[in-house]
């Protein structure tokens, strides 16, 4: 039998890289609390994701939690369902109401022209997901968000270095959170970020990341602790260095995977978005009117040793914990796509010949 193929595996530096990173931490002794790695880190991701308000944080979804009560909304948030349980439990951990828009067939993507008819006198704001790193259509949720006023929260968790006419993706909405994940494009083991738009933000998300400690004697927020500490900033510091190398690795095996499924009856794909630089974070396959239905490939895979992933399936609306609460039948779109979606093995050094045998059993 083959070894075994996860969907994705992480990219690490080598072994000297990290640890020559880490070497100082045994003479500083500051190991956390927005040390010098920290620092170094935040700048250096401002630089390369072209933006200029960030901070970090220890996971992607304390960074979500933490983005949404900074901004104190109230009342019902407008989202997909067609993602992580992150997303909506970030919203409905901060006492709001989740209401699910469907999402578009094509890229997943919360489908915009459905929002209007969600929005209430309650809507406080919109949370879209770049889902797979696919762009939301987001011309048209801005101007929605502008008419209605409401916030727009971007989980760009699988967006990292994702480029729409050649502006960093974090540039749109209110906020943009990005998970660093160790099964992302990018990773700090665990690890997230806040980018947002307004400077005046930057004191509340680092106050509230830290228990809401505002001085010395002063907690100003009901904050909890959502701080990355210094091993995950060094790899991050690390990773890097090597992530556009990383990017297009990934993009040679997913060609590869285009090259092979395309035009294949009952398998869909997802097209090029235009003017989008992608970071080929996942690569999910649609398999609808297929010899074989998603379930049976995914069997068909596990028998040699292939882990594919349903990636997302099922919608968070159909949870046991939101038993009762959501009605999955208003978003037929992306139960529909749950249903026959499968993510393949996709990272930087997958080799093209497991690729080609992926396809073979596919096929
Ligand atoms: N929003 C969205 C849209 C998200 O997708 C996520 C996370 C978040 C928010 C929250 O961000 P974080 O708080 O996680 O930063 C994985 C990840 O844990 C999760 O980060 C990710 N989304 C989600 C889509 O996938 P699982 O439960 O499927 O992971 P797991 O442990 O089964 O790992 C998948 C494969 O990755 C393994 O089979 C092998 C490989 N792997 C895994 C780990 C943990 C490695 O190579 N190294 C590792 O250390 O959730």
């Amino acid at each position: 039998m083959n070894k075994p193929i996860q969907v994705t595996r992480s990219s690490m530096p080598s072994f000297e890289e990290y640890i020559e990173e880490i070497k100082g931490m045994w003479d500083s002794h500051w190991l956390t609390n927005m040390g010098v790695k920290h620092k170094e880190l935040q700048s250096r991701l401002s630089d390369y994701l072209d933006i200029s308000n960030i901070t970090l944080f220890t996971n992607g979804h304390l960074a979500l939690e933490c983005a949404i009560s900074a901004l104190n909304l109230t009342g019902e948030v407008i989202t997909t369902p067609f993602t992580f349980a992150s997303t909506t439990h970030a919203i409905v951990r901060n006492g709001l109401e989740p209401v699910f828009c469907d999402i578009n067939p094509n890229d997943y993507t919360i489908d915009a022209d459905k929002l209007e008819d969600l929005i209430t006198e309650k809507t406080s704001a919109i949370i879209p997901v770049h889902v797979y790193g696919n762009v939301c259509n987001v011309n048209v949720i801005e101007k929605i968000a502008r008419k209605y006023n409401l916030k727009v929260i971007y989980d760009a968790a699988h967006a990292f270095g994702v480029k729409v006419n050649g502006l960093g993706i974090a540039n749109f909405g209110d906020i943009s959170m990005f998970s660093f994940h160790a099964t992302k494009v990018f990773n700090t083991i665990e690890g997230g970020a806040v980018i947002f738009k307004n400077s005046s933000l930057r004191k509340i998300l680092n106050d509230i990341k830290n228990f809401g400690i505002t001085g010395p004697e002063s907690v100003e927020y009901i904050g909890g602790n959502a701080k990355m500490n210094e091993f995950q900033a060094a790899m991050g510091i690390c990773n890097l260095r090597h992530v556009d190398k990383e990017i297009e690795k990934r993009k040679v095996i997913v060609e590869k995977y285009v090259e092979r499924l395309s035009n294949v009856y009952g398998i869909k794909l997802c097209k090029p978005q235009i003017g989008v630089r992608k970071n080929y974070a996942y690569f999910p396959v649609v398999f609808d009117g297929y010899k074989l239905n998603r379930d049976e490939i995914f069997e068909k895979l596990k028998e040699n040793n292939i882990f594919a992933r349903k990636y997302f399936y099922p919608l968070t609306n159909s949870y046991e914990c939101y038993k009762g609460r959501f009605d999955v039948k208003k978003t037929p779109v992306a139960e529909y796509i749950a249903n026959r979606v499968l993510t393949l093995p996709l990272y930087a050094d997958l080799p093209v010949d497991d690729v080609d045998r992926i396809c073979d059993i596919i096929l």
